[in-house]
């Protein structure tokens, strides 16, 4: 008995330690995110004769308590971030003319700094250092929440829309085509739909610690095109309505790429919290369209996005994990990438570096886990070795594998 209590014990301080962790969510402002009627920011301060958006919104968050106001912040997600401030996480913006980086240790705004980056209408392409920096981040396990508008919401005048610059990152970058297995359909429609996955109630991001999503309303938005043949971890929520759940016509999806998560939805409406700076013209998309749904399904997300759900290794599928090392990215390399391995069973596991002429120069793993996915980096400055090729070898209950890396100084 007393066995049984030191284990309930153990099991609900866990519970207790997930639910209190502090995660980061930084929301993207350098994609015109305010052009237009857009607001789609959570701060802006009045700077002269304009509002710009700060990285740490004011008043500061640590004033906030259970019953603050979403005006106390000026911006159409005010409501978004406030939530999560008062969930117990931290959020910043980032800035006009702040760069998107990772890895870059300069940069205090890096996206390494950060769980989750929301980007809620991109108006503007990304170049082609953003879309590396996005991708890298995701594939080490970071959360990029994605949102697009419907064709032709050109809201700065320079021939982008947001589901043509979310397309162009997805279609055009350093890693190939569509990496997270869907892409935005070019589309323009208004429909509240019901459509939601039928297994909804053992999804994290439908039925997750915010309360169970049931209906979404898409006011001017767009749809999307899933490909599981290109990313198996695809995933639809949510379904326009009278459409059978297929790859078609999805309002709402989630995937996987590398150890991150990615969430997109086709409409900006339903995040907006209908008060921002003056003269915008806002709805109140989050608490009042679709019956408090939208403010559900956002803060599900962003939990999820964060790896505080949906965390058990079986996740929404319960596809076994195989015995595997995947090539490292980026390949070639210089000086860190990334190595990313399975094991079907718990073992002692080494994951061991060696050079062309087979001499052990690094050792990166080299001890008892359980069975499940794993990613370790490499940094080949940090074992002073010269450009050339170097295998990295996975050693694990007796399954070896190896994949061979290209160092490029
Ligand atoms: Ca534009
Ligand atoms: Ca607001």
């Amino acid at each position: 008995m007393k066995r049984i209590f030191t284990v309930l014990i153990i099991v609900m301080l866990s519970v207790l330690n997930v639910q209190s962790q502090t995660k980061k969510f930084l929301f993207d402002a350098t994609k015109y995110q305010t052009a237009a009627n857009a607001d789609w920011v959570i701060d802006e301060n009045l700077s002269g004769s304009t509002y710009v958006t700060p990285r740490y919104p004011t008043p500061l968050q640590s004033t906030i308590t259970s019953t603050t106001a979403e005006t106390y912040w000026t911006g159409a997600l005010s409501s978004w971030g406030i939530a999560l401030v008062k969930l117990g996480h931290q959020v910043e913006s980032l800035p006009v003319g702040t760069a998107i980086t990772y890895g870059n240790a300069s940069n205090p705004q890096d996206l390494s700094n950060y769980n989750v980056f929301i980007v809620d209408e991109p108006n503007s392409p990304f170049t082609a250092t953003e879309k590396t920096a996005m991708l890298n981040f995701v594939y080490n396990g970071g959360g990029l929440f994605m949102i697009s508008d419907h064709n032709n919401a050109d809201r700065n005048g320079d021939g982008w829309d947001a589901l043509a610059v979310w397309n162009n990152f997805m279609r055009t970058n350093s890693v190939g085509n569509l990496p997270f297995g869907f892409k935005f359909d070019s589309l323009s429609f208004s429909e509240t739909s019901n459509n939601v996955l039928s297994a909804w109630s053992s999804n994290p991001i439908l039925n997750g610690p915010q309360g169970a999503v049931n209906q979404v309303m898409w006011s001017a938005g767009t749809s999307m095109t899933i490909y599981p043949a290109i990313n198996p971890n695809v995933k639809g929520l949510v379904w326009r309505t009278g459409v059978a759940q297929g790859s078609t016509s999805l309002l709402c999806i989630s995937s996987t790429y590398g150890t991150g998560r990615v969430v997109a939805f086709g409409d900006s409406s339903p995040a907006d919290d209908g008060s921002g700076s003056p003269g915008h013209t806002l709805y109140n998309g989050w608490l009042v369209d679709a019956g408090g749904n939208h403010a559900r399904l956002h803060l599900n997300a962003s939990l999820w996005l964060a790896k505080l759900t949906g965390v058990s290794g079986i996740e929404e599928n319960n596809t076994p994990v195989k015995f595997s090392l995947e090539q490292n990215f980026p390949n070639p390399f210089n000086p860190t990438t990334n190595i990313k391995y399975s094991i079907s069973k718990s073992s002692d596991v080494s994951v061991k570096v060696f050079d062309i002429d087979g001499k052990e120069v690094a050792e990166l793993v080299n001890e008892f886990q359980v069975n499940g996915s794993y990613s370790v980096n490499f940094n080949a400055a940090k074992y002073n070795l010269a450009s050339g090729v170097y295998y990295a070898v996975l050693n694990a209950s007796g399954n070896k594998e190896t994949i061979k890396m290209l160092l490029t100084k």
